[in-house]
């Protein structure tokens, strides 16, 4: 009983400190700051590019969004894992998109990390991945044209949620379960409840294979030279209701030894569950997973640039463990491998790093970023704490640009916030998401600017646009079914079959007119036969449903039934010459059929 109420109490507290802590904030924004100097940095002229790319997790909103710093201005936002019919993405039943969204999980994703593809331990440039944490799944976006090119479901997890890139040359990509459930799920059954750590292969997803964990795991990250898998545990209780999960005041960071692992595959030291090899470190013979513990509850999973330690952020503890890398599989108890164990503050989620041995955690209580000095606080030095800077408010993930390759450029660190309270016009009782931008380059952080986003980002990678921008790609090459100018046209192919090609380019489509018949499956091919970037034509066939846009050069195939009798006028629904309104057709359907 008394233990109940120790628990009630904490929980209270918790939420108590929360209320306090973000209503009484407003006061400590830069006002009274040199305004001119902090607009200056941020302020992009017209024509002049962003330095940096900004890859954000939409959260609820399933998608990725794509902003410009300094500036905060959008440039993007690509749909992953709910349709978006401005783009034609998986909006009409048959199209590749549509169908592998359905196939996979539905037309709803909760997207939480972003993680970019890496050579020697820094950004190439050739992917991003985002997991979707409510449906299990993790896609691939190519970022020569920033559109989803693969989705894949991963089998055994639960609340697919931390994932992260297995260093430095991308062998793999991880992800684990946060919550626990049946493997396999057949039957009801508590007493199999287990979380997994899944090894993807980047490119097809596949999953390769996957080790059973001793609890649920919740954000990970990998060792700079491909030995280790990390993941912060905060439920090794592995309690079912919120009493029971926060019962103890010691969780852990879970190291899976890759290489060990990859040894006992070899051995044959797996069962095969619902298609993928899963290790049972249990039965294995080599010790594949070390348990270092964390106080309470912990969540951020980060691991220096440097490569020496990894970072648990506390959570319900006020503190950041320090685990050093090396020792985790030469000291003879766990506990050894803790390099130190600094007191940041209040709530602290996520811990990033700017390169010259600072780490900055987020305080989701306090309302914080505090800075910190790696070196002073493993030396056991008090002086550790460099700098605070509030917020506003309440921030979930920090992240410093680059802070995720060997070479971080320690000059941005994004503030991703969870309450924008009183930031931006109201929009109703549920304001917009919240990020601020700091600059980290100086001793001292500096506040810059906000900007709102969609709900809700969770996490953020930058990339510099010096290393990107050229890699975009500016036309599609021609696929092999593309249409040319002489060629569009009506073929009748079956009674109730008809393929449909044209051409799209300023200001007209190949065909002025087709006709079909009611009942009709048509099958229409559009290739839009423009040279030049950026002269997209879209196509929208009025009372169907049906709109797909389609880049320069590219070819995109739509299959729908002509149900409706009548006159149908299709359009362009992108606005791209003068002629624009003029660029349209009708389709005619006719009712031989009956
Ligand atoms: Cu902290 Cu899903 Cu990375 Cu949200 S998680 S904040
Ligand atoms: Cu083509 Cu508007």
């Amino acid at each position: 009983m008394k233990r109940y109420f120790t628990i009630l109490f904490f929980v209270l507290a918790f939420a108590s400190m929360v209320a306090l802590f973000t209503s009484c904030k407003s006061g400590s924004k830069n006002d009274e700051k040199d305004l001119t100097a902090y607009a200056r940095e941020v302020y992009v002229p017209i024509g002049q590019f962003d330095k940096y790319y900004a890859f954000l997790s939409g959260g609820q909103s399933g998608n990725v969004l794509i902003y410009g710093l300094p500036s905060g201005r959008q440039l993007r936002s690509v749909p992953v894992f709910e349709p978006r019919a401005a783009y034609g993405y998986a909006n009409i039943p048959g199209t590749e998109s549509y169908e592998r969204l359905k196939a996979t999980g539905g037309f709803w994703g909760d997207t939480h990390h972003p993680i970019l593809s890496e050579t020697h331990g820094d950004y190439d440039g050739r992917f991003l991945w985002i997991n979707d944490k409510a449906n299990n799944r993790i896609a691939r976006i190519d970022l020569s044209r920033f559109e989803t090119v693969a989705i894949a479901k991963i089998p055994n997890i639960n609340a697919l949620h931390g994932i992260a890139v297995v260093s430095p040359d991308t062998k793999y990509i991880i992800g684990n379960g946060e919550f626990r459930a049946e493997i396999p799920k057949t039957k009801y059954d508590v007493s199999t409840y287990a979380s997994v750590m899944a090894f993807l292969d980047p490119i097809s997803l596949e999953t390769r294979f996957e080790v059973i964990m001793p609890g649920n795991c919740d954000i990970n990250d990998s060792s700079k030279d491909g030995r280790w898998a990390f993941t912060t545990m905060y439920d090794l209780e592995k309690g079912l209701t919120i009493e029971e999960m926060i019962r103890r005041d010691e969780d852990a960071i879970g190291a899976i030894d890759i290489p060990a692992a990859e040894r006992a595959l070899q051995n044959g030291e797996f069962q095969v569950i619902e298609g993928v090899k899963v290790i049972d470190p249990q039965k294995a013979k080599e010790k594949i997973v070390y348990l270092i513990p964390v106080p309470k509850n912990p969540h951020g999973c980060d691991v220096t640039p440097d490569g020496k330690y990894v970072m648990g952020s506390g959570k319900l503890s006020p503190t950041v463990t320090v685990i050093d890398i090396a020792k985790i599989d030469k000291v003879s108890h766990p506990r050894d491998a803790i390099a130190g164990q600094p007191e940041v503050g209040l709530g602290p989620l996520h811990t990033t790093f700017d390169g010259r041995g600072n780490a900055y955690t987020s305080l989701f209580i306090d309302s914080q970023i505090v800075k910190w000095n790696i070196a002073k606080a493993v030396a056991g030095d008090p002086s550790y704490v460099v700098d605070r800077i509030d917020i506003h408010y309440n921030v979930g993930h920090t992240q410093a640009t680059l802070a995720e390759t060997m070479h971080p450029t320690g000059e941005f660190l994004l503030s991703l916030n969870k309450l924008s309270k009183d930031m931006f016009l109201p929009v109703g009782p549920s304001m917009p998401e919240s990020q601020e931008l700091i600059d980290i380059s100086g001793e001292k952080m500096k506040l810059l600017y906000a900007f709102p986003s969609e709900p809700e980002p969770h996490d953020a990678v930058f990339m510099l646009a010096k290393d990107l921008a050229p890699k975009v790609k500016q036309v599609e090459q021609p696929a092999p079914n593309a249409v040319t100018e002489e060629k569009s046209r009506t073929e009748r192919i079956g009674p109730h079959e008809v393929n449909v090609y044209m051409t799209a380019i300023r200001s007209k489509f190949g065909l002025d007119s087709f006709e079909v018949q009611k009942g009709d499956t048509v099958h229409l091919t559009v290739t839009n036969i423009e040279t030049v970037r950026d002269m997209t034509h879209g196509f929208a066939l009025e009372d169907y449903g049906i709109n797909v846009a389609i880049d320069p050069g590219q070819t995109k195939q739509i299959t729908f039934v002509a149900d409706k009798p009548g006159t149908y006028w299709y359009y362009c629904t992108w606005f791209c010459s003068a002629l624009h309104l003029e660029m349209r057709g009708r389709m005619l359907v006719g009712e031989i059929h009956g």
